[in-house]
C-alpha cells in the first residue's frame, strides 16, 4: 500500500497538538501504580512478575532468532538443519520450561486471589449500591447513609451546548458531591450491589473492581496504609446506560480520629434532618426516588 504524502502530513499535523498537550497525561506514567494498600501492592507485584517474565522470554526468543538469521543465512551457504524436527529431547525441553514458568506465576497469583477475597477480621462494613447513575454508601450499623453523585461543576460543564471549558473544572467528571470517607489503617469490607442494572465499583488505588449486581452482594475489602491519607478516585467500570461515564467514585482517606469526628457529625445531621428516602430505605429496596432523581441533562 502506498501512503499518500499529504495524508501522512495531515496525520502528523494532527498528532502534534497531542504531543504538546499539557499535564493532562498524568505525567506520562506508562506502568500501573502500586496503589495504597497491601492488596493493590500484591496485584502490582504479580503484574511486574509477569512483565519481567515477558521481557526475559522476548530477549531470549528474539536473541536466538536474530542470531540464527544472521549466523546461518542462506548467502553464507548454510543448509537447513532438519535435526530439530520431531526431536524428542528438544520437545521435552520446550514443553517443560514454559510449564515451570507458568507454575512460578500461578502459585503467587493463586495466593493473591485468595487474599483479595478474604474479608475476615474486617472492622467496618460499608454497603455500596450502584444506581443509574450514582452510588449510595451506607455505613452498616451506624445509621449513616448518603448518595454520592457527580459534582455540580462537572455536571454543568458536560451538558450539550455548555459554554464551560471542561479543562477549567477541577477533576472534571472525576469528582462527586459527597465522597466516601474512610479511616486509614482499618480493614474495611465493602458489600457491593446494584439497585437497577449492573454497575462496577472500581478504585484502582485500592486494587478493587467489584461488579454491583442487583440481587447479589459481592464482597471486597481494603486497608489503606496509615500514611497514605488522601483522596482516591475511581469510576463505574460496567457499561450501565446513558450516563455510565458520569458516576465517578471518590474516596477520602482520613485518620481514625478525623473519621470518628466526621461520623459523629453525620450522625448528628441524620438526627436533625427529617428522614428522606435516601436515609431511611434499605439499599435492597427500589431506588429512592426523591434522593435519586436524575440529574439535569
Ligand atoms: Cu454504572
Amino acid at each position: 500500500m502506498k501512503i499518500k504524502p499529504r495524508l501522512l502530513l495531515a496525520t502528523l499535523a494532527g498528532l502534534c497538538p497531542l504531543l504538546a498537550a499539557p499535564a493532562a497525561h498524568a505525567a506520562w506514567t506508562l506502568n500501573l501504580t502500586p496503589g495504597v494498600d497491601q492488596v493493590s501492592r500484591d496485584i502490582y507485584g504479580l503484574h511486574m512478575l509477569a512483565f519481567w517474565w515477558c521481557v526475559a522470554i522476548a530477549v531470549v526468543v528474539f536473541g536466538v532468532m536474530i542470531y540464527s538469521m544472521a549466523r546461518f543465512r542462506h548467502s553464507r551457504g548454510v543448509v537447513a538443519d532438519t535435526g530439530l524436527t520431531h526431536n524428542t529431547r528438544v520437545e521435552i525441553i520446550w514443553t517443560t520450561i514454559p510449564v515451570l514458568i507458568l507454575i512460578s506465576m500461578a502459585v503467587p497469583a493463586a495466593r493473591v486471589l485468595v487474599e483479595t477475597t478474604d474479608a475476615s477480621g474486617s472492622q467496618m462494613d460499608i454497603r455500596v449500591t450502584g444506581y443509574q447513575w450514582r452510588w449510595t454508601y451506607e455505613y452498616v450499623g451506624t445509621g449513616v447513609k448518603f448518595v454520592s453523585s457527580l459534582d455540580r461543576m462537572s455536571d454543568a460543564a458536560r451538558q450539550l451546548g455548555s459554554t464551560i471549558d471542561p479543562y477549567s473544572v477541577p477533576h472534571y467528571l472525576l469528582n462527586v458531591d459527597h465522597p466516601l470517607v474512610v479511616p486509614a489503617g482499618v480493614k474495611i469490607r465493602v458489600l457491593v450491589t446494584g439497585g437497577d442494572v449492573i454497575h462496577s465499583w472500581w478504585v484502582p488505588d485500592f486494587g478493587i473492581k467489584k461488579d454491583a449486581i442487583p440481587g447479589y452482594v459481592n464482597e471486597a475489602w481494603f486497608d489503606v496504609d496509615p500514611d497514605k491519607l488522601g483522596t482516591y478516585r475511581g469510576q463505574c467500570a460496567e457499561l450501565c446506560g446513558r450516563d455510565h461515564g458520569f458516576m465517578p467514585v471518590v474516596v477520602k482517606v482520613v485518620s481514625k480520629a478525623d473519621f470518628a469526628t466526621w461520623l459523629k457529625q453525620q450522625q448528628e445531621a441524620e438526627k436533625t434532618q427529617p428522614p428522606t428516602a435516601a436515609t431511611s430505605t434499605s439499599a435492597s429496596a427500589a431506588a429512592p426516588a426523591a434522593a435519586l432523581a436524575a440529574p439535569s441533562g
